[in-house]
């Protein structure tokens, strides 16, 4: 698969070489990218990668590809070669850097190659959220570091005192309404006056 597009490359070359003496003098360069080398994307960018050459590229050997942050190839559909432009759409779905790369042969028949790295920032902040701002119980499922330790015994605080007033209440309620019935029960010839 490989040497058909490098035969077809030389034989242009050769005959490019033949009719124009100047055409081989230096290959192609890419004189625009986009995203441009070290972009930040943001959600409604357009996810498209595109490079510009010197001259028209050879649209029989034109590879275009975008790798996301883990190195998985995210391109989506065919590689379009337009003029001096070679185009191709991926899909970004995590937040990080990426990277497009290029292989296309040059007028004079070489192949060139190359690419850009460029960040894509997501549809939301939410990787960058303060952990602050995230309650305490997802912030204990996360991770079982010491803050979520600390979380938690914050929180049983919580439930101890919450209990014990709870505790105090009732007793005190049960207590009252016990004293209530025992000097109802007694009267003014209870025990006590006997006891004096
Ligand atoms: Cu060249």
């Amino acid at each position: 698969m490989r040497h058909l597009p490098r035969a077809l490359a030389v034989a242009i070359l050769v005959l490019g070489t033949a009719l124009s003496p100047t055409a081989a003098s230096a290959h192609d360069a890419l004189l625009e990218a986009s995203p441009a080398d070290g972009a930040a994307l943001g959600p409604d960018d357009p996810q498209v990668a595109s490079f510009r050459f010197s001259n028209d590229v050879f649209p029989t050997a034109a590879f275009v590809s975008i790798t996301d942050p883990a190195g998985a190839d995210v391109s989506s559909g065919d590689v379009v070669v337009a003029g001096d432009t070679v185009t191709r759409d991926f899909t970004a779905t995590t937040v990080g850097t990426y990277t497009a790369s290029y292989r296309v042969t040059s007028s004079d028949g070489h192949p060139i190659e190359g690419g850009v790295t460029f960040t894509w920032d997501g549809p939301t902040a939410e990787p960058t959220v303060d952990p602050d701002d995230v309650p305490a119980e997802q912030r204990g499922e996360a991770a079982a570091g010491s803050p979520a330790e600390d979380d938690s015994s914050d929180s049983s605080t919580v439930a101890l005192i919450a209990v014990a007033i709870a505790v105090l209440v009732v007793g005190t309620a049960v207590a009252l309404s016990a004293s209530r019935r025992r000097r109802r029960s007694e009267g003014p010839s209870g025990p006590h006056n006997d006891v004096d």
